[in-house]
């Protein structure tokens, strides 16, 4: 696809969800015959830009009251970008994961995930395609910030595809493990310590090389559930409310792997809570088995 056809292609069938606050919209539809998501975001007013934006643009009074006036500001072009992501094709799952919608707070035994999740994920995850791409160096080699070569230890840094990199009051990286077949927490045992500690380490330094960014200000942890079944490590920057980043979905890293130094065993055993929402496959196997 030619960036353009994205545009003019795209055949909006339904709005998921959109919000005021965060000035973005999630849009369902079809791209040259395929089933398609597409995300538009109105991007953050960077404070470097704010002289240009306050001397080159056109301003137009709405309201003027005692001391109070309101105005319509237009920006010049570069100043007004809209970041665009598509899915194409998206599966039901990806149009799903954008709709909104009410969740549920699950409540999962070890025994649950052996029987109920597991079954499940392993059936009905996400592939994981675009994370081999990024370890193997076929997309988004250009973007990489940091890389720990090691087949055991190693891992890849790279900004999160929410993040544009124009400001860091959003910042948002990922770091992928290189090693493949770690699920996600629950098939972390103490063994993983010496990888999760080279993540937190190295990834942190990276990051305050790159980004002048001290590992005070960042929040780093793993989702249970994540969307995408092979180990990885969100970093964000402390005050961003980041998508994921509330406390029923986030693991901060320090805490598992303290959790794991003094259990080898415990995201085997120990019960986990999450959120799944309304239409997920996954709640109605919890249901079926009586777990909710
Ligand atoms: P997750 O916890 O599995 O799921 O995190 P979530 O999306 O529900 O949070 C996966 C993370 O990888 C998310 O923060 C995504 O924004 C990010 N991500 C997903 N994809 C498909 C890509 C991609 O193609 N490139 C990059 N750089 N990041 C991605």
């Amino acid at each position: 696809e030619s960036p353009e056809n994205v545009l003019s292609g795209f055949q909006t069938s339904a709005v998921l969800s959109d919000s005021a606050r965060d000035k973005s919209i999630f849009l369902h539809g079809q791209l040259a015959g395929q089933e398609a998501v597409m995300i538009l975001e109105k991007t953050p007013i960077r404070e470097d830009s704010l002289a240009e934006l306050l001397s080159g643009s056109k301003l137009n009074l709405e309201m003027r009251n005692d001391i109070y006036s309101t105005y319509r500001l237009q920006p010049p072009p570069h100043l007004n970008e809209i970041k665009t992501t598509v899915v194409c094709p998206a599966t039901e799952k990806h149009v799903k994961k954008y709709q909104r919608q009410e969740s549920f707070l699950v409540e999962e035994r070890g025994d649950d995930y052996q029987s109920i999740t597991l079954p499940y994920i392993q059936e009905q995850r996400f592939s994981v395609q675009w994370v081999y791409n990024i370890l193997e160096k076929k997309a988004e080699a250009d973007r990489i910030v940091y890389e720990d070569p090691d087949q055991t230890v190693g891992f890849v840094l790279l900004p999160d595809f929410k993040w544009d990199q124009k400001q860091v009051d959003d910042l948002y990286l990922i770091a992928i493990s290189h090693q493949r077949g770690i699920k996600s927490l629950r098939d972390l045992t103490s063994e993983h310590i010496p990888l999760l500690q080279n993540i937190f380490q190295k990834g942190k330094e990276a990051i305050l090389q790159r980004y002048n960014m001290p590992f005070s200000k960042l929040r780093v942890y793993l989702h249970y559930q994540p969307s995408y079944y092979h180990l990885h490590v969100h970093f964000t920057k402390l005050g961003y409310e980041a998508p994921g980043c509330s406390v029923e979905r986030a693991h901060l890293l320090t805490d598992v792997i303290q959790n794991l130094q003094s259990d080898p065993q415990y995201y085997k055993t120990r019960t986990l809570h999450f959120p799944l929402r309304a239409d997920d496959g996954l709640l109605s196997r919890f249901k079926d088995a009586g777990r909710l």
